[in-house]
């Protein structure tokens, strides 16, 4: 089955005529669809639509728009199961996960949709009289949004829903790995009312992702996915004056004192380093135990990691399903090679599971290393995918100084039942999430989501502050007194 773009509400092919196709993780003999492989010529066409739309959309009262947004969200809710079983076929995680990623997407739809009655604006006192001065949130034009698979609807809807709440069009170029989901998002929004030309999907690999960067008429870039990626990106939204938001790695710490509770953090760390298979951006992919309680907490660990249900997320008794694809499937298993020459201790997995239905698909053993010095690669490079590393710390203090002997900051977390570590760990972790006696996975829809370091450019998607990514503040200054007022001079006898 053939799959196309979507602009100004039609389902068109690429100029390229070229094509890729999309598979399923755990069973690469499925093939979900061919996909069009887009080019300059595709973004141009989707952006000059998108333009177009601006004129109409950005002019909308911003509540009509949330109402069609807030509609969305309830497609959404429909459409859940659905949708879900298309996710989990082309990437992979578990159907209760696919479910819950759908479920911060409406969670998302309403927060934006809410927010278009708010979008708060200042009004301040001017320093001559009878003149108001006011502040207000405007509308960019045509936003370009690249995403990657791990989250192929609630990463997406993050950016989507706010930038067209705040008045804006959207191009966006979903993962390779993840398109049939961008199809349906495209059918709920159209379904829920948005206008033609307001929304635009362009599938295709790095050649539309930068043509959508280098587009003159695309005033802002939303970026989610690798470090590198991303940094290219920036230099070159840098370069052509485009306000560009990042978000990207991370390598996430995990803190176990010795006076926490440990079936509380069994469990937050079996989920947070071998959920969605360890390939979210935050993923616990490093774990500092407490020296008292270090060899007591590995072996309830292994334990459980080993008893871990492996296989297609179809089946609803799995808890791990496969890695995305073959590329990543051998970069993990060349870091596991890595690790172990490094002279790291392999303590469980460390190898591609391929016995039975399994060999049909790219499925990695969940992987514990300890032993693991900081200097190690394994210790400080972003690996996306079941490999969990383990240092041991001898006081509060060199923990810290590990969790934070990072050049990434976004998740963070701190298992402890003291009062003065907890507050220490939130004022002094370098990340921009740091949970206290939760995994680093799990941020909600209204909070602020980002990091510090490499894994960002200062912005916040999520809550509130993704409205600065998506509009520009227009300040304005009404003067009422009927005649010439000299701001700066005028207020001065001197
Ligand atoms: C990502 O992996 O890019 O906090 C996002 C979480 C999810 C989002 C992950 N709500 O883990």
């Amino acid at each position: 089955m053939r799959f196309f773009n979507y602009i100004a509400h039609e389902w068109i092919p690429s100029a390229s005529d070229r094509w890729f196709a999309n598979l399923n993780p755990a069973n690469t003999g499925d093939i979900i669809g061919e996909f069009p492989r887009s080019n300059a010529a595709d973004i141009e066409q989707a952006v000059r639509t998108a333009q177009e739309a601006f004129r109409t959309w950005s002019r909308m009262p911003a509540p009509r728009r949330g109402e069609i947004i807030r509609r969305a969200g309830e497609i959404f809710i429909r459409r859940k199961d659905e949708l879900a079983a298309i996710m989990t076929r082309e990437m992979g995680k578990p159907i209760f996960e696919t479910k819950g990623d759908i479920q911060e997407a409406i969670d998302t739809a309403f927060y934006s949709a809410t927010e278009t009655r708010r979008l708060f604006g200042y009004n301040t006192p001017s320093e001559l009289p009878n003149k108001m001065n006011l502040s207000f949130r405007t509308p960019i034009g045509v936003c370009g949004i690249i995403t990657a698979w791990n989250f192929p609807i609630a990463v997406p809807s993050w950016k989507i829903f706010p930038a067209l709440a705040a008045g804006n069009t959207v191009v966006w170029k979903p993962s390779d790995d993840a398109p049939h989901s961008a199809v349906i998002f495209a059918e709920i929004l159209e379904e829920a009312g948005v206008p033609p030309g307001v929304f635009n999907v362009v599938h295709g690999d790095a050649e539309a992702g930068a043509a959508l960067v280098e587009h003159p008429n695309v005033r802002v870039i939303a970026f989610t996915g690798s470090t590198a990626t991303g940094t290219q990106i920036a230099a070159r939204c840098g370069a052509l004056n485009k306000k560009v938001s990042l978000e990207m790695g991370g390598k996430n710490a995990v803190i176990i004192m010795g006076d926490a509770d440990l079936d509380l953090a069994l469990d937050g760390v079996l989920w947070g380093a071998f959920g969605t298979t360890g390939q979210r951006c935050t993923a616990t992919s490093r774990l500092i135990l407490h020296e008292p309680i270090y060899d007591r907490f590995l072996r309830m660990l292994v334990e459980q990691v080993q008893s871990l249900r492996i296989g297609s997320g179809l089946d609803p008794d799995i808890q791990m399903g496969p890695v995305i694809n073959q590329r990543q499937c051998d970069k993990i298993l060349s870091y596991i090679r890595i690790g172990q020459e490094e002279g790291a201790r392999l303590l469980t997995g460390g190898k591609r599971l391929d016995t039975g239905e399994l060999a049909y698909g790219y499925f990695i053993a969940p992987t514990i290393f300890t032993d693991v010095l900081p200097t190690m690669r394994i210790w400080r490079e972003e690996i996306f995918g079941p490999v969990l590393s383990v240092a041991k710390a001898h006081s509060f203090e060199h923990a810290l100084a590990l969790a934070n002997d990072s050049e990434y900051g976004l998740s963070s977390a701190i298992y402890t039942r003291s009062v003065e570590y907890a507050f220490a760990a939130m004022q002094d972790i370098e990340a921009g999430i740091t949970y206290i006696n939760a995994p680093t996975i799990g941020a909600e829809a209204h909070m602020p989501f980002g990091g510090v370091k490499n894994t960002g450019n200062g912005h916040r998607e999520g809550g509130w502050t993704v409205f600065d990514i998506f509009t520009e503040w227009k300040t304005v200054y009404v003067d009422f007194s009927g005649r010439l007022q000299r701001a700066q001079i005028d207020t001065q006898s001197d």
